[in-house]
């Protein structure tokens, strides 16, 4: 069985940049990933882990104990490998910057976007949580000033490395360099990741719907009429509606089994709720490694030009059928 390090100098020839600078980012998220996986098993057991912090965060929703965590684990573990030189998180207004020793000015030049906790409101109640995450290579400014915003509001197609770690009944990391989808479970007897889920692809035969249909009211027609058209009975539908309100788990689900994942704009979000830069792009990424499709409704997401850190977006990903599908509803209806 390969391991995750095992995994990527095995197959060093296939990504496009330092197997060292990969070995070292993974070995951040690995060290932050477990931090938070033994947490998350303790949920429960401790008043310190379950419930709300007392804090908001920039969205002004209130941030759990896990939320908290969760963000400065992944940040203290980037700090100490000499390989990112700037995070943006879900929980910081501002995107941090990682100060670095002149030597390591060349080493410390990725820019990592980061949802350290998604649906984070299911941890209270024992349904699979995850964090998502996005990797630049360099920046857009040049490496010896300081950083700006420029160098995170970078189109998701630029993206060197994305994936999600589903801590559910097994700890997952998934994650795309370009070159398909790749899952490795973690053995929490040993600490390791090894590579479970080689080539993960949306399968042939969509079956489910994955939308917030307590919703429906506030939804625009086209969803509205798209919905109808998963519960109609004919070819292979009605199709099945599975729906947890955990991003990285509704999507785990739907990429191993065939389905499409929506958040549209509502009436309560007409922008859509999920953050373009650290849950969508990432998602998106994978979607098309995967041999899927992901929109906003109209455009496809990688394309998209950010234009701030904590932007929202309407988000559709799965099998390309169902989407494009999805997609031609809007059109004839919004
Ligand atoms: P969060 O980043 O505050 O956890 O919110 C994101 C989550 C996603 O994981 C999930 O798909 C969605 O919000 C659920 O929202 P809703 O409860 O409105 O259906
Ligand atoms: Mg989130």
């Amino acid at each position: 069985m390969y391991t995750l390090g095992e995994f990527i100098i095995e197959n060093r020839e296939k990504f496009f940049y330092s197997t060292e600078a990969l070995l070292r980012l993974f070995s951040s998220i690995k060290l932050a990933a477990k931090a938070i996986n033994k947490e998350v098993n303790k949920a429960g057991l401790t008043e310190e882990i379950i419930g709300s912090s007392g804090f908001t965060n920039i969205q002004g929703e209130t941030q759990q104990k896990l939320d908290q965590f969760a963000h400065k684990a992944f940040i203290e573990s980037f700090k100490s490998r000499n390989v990112v030189c700037g995070i943006a998180s879900e929980e910081s207004k501002d995107f941090i910057i990682i100060e670095k020793e002149k030597e390591n000015l060349f080493q410390n030049k990725y820019i990592v976007l980061i949802d350290p906790l998604d649906g984070s409101s299911n941890i209270d109640v024992n349904i699979p949580i995850g964090t998502i995450f996005s990797v630049y290579i360099r920046r857009n400014t040049s490496i010896q000033m300081d950083l700006t915003i420029e160098d995170f509001l970078q189109k998701g197609n630029k993206q060197i490395l994305a994936g999600y770690i589903i801590y559910g009944s097994s700890t997952i990391l998934v994650f795309t360099t370009g070159n398909g989808v790749h899952g490795f479970t973690l053995d929490p007897s040993l600490g390791t990741f090894y590579l479970s889920h080689p080539n993960l692809h949306f399968p042939k035969g969509e079956k489910i719907y994955s939308i917030n249909e307590g919703n429906y009211a506030i939804f625009p027609d086209g969803i509205k009429n798209f919905i109808k058209y998963c519960q109609e009975k004919k070819e292979n539908r009605p199709y099945t509606a599975r729906y947890i309100g955990s991003l990285v788990g509704d999507f785990h689900r739907n990429m191993i089994q065939g389905g499409i994942y929506i958040y549209p704009k509502t009436v309560y979000f007409p922008c859509g709720k999920l953050r373009l830069l650290y849950e969508c792009n990432p998602m998106a990424f994978l979607t098309e490694q995967a041999g899927g499709k992901a929109s906003d409704g109209k455009k496809r997401i990688l394309d998209i030009q950010p234009m701030n850190l904590h932007q929202r977006t309407p988000f559709i990903c799965g099998p390309m059928k169902m989407v494009s599908k999805l997609e031609e509803f809007i059109r004839n209806y919004d």
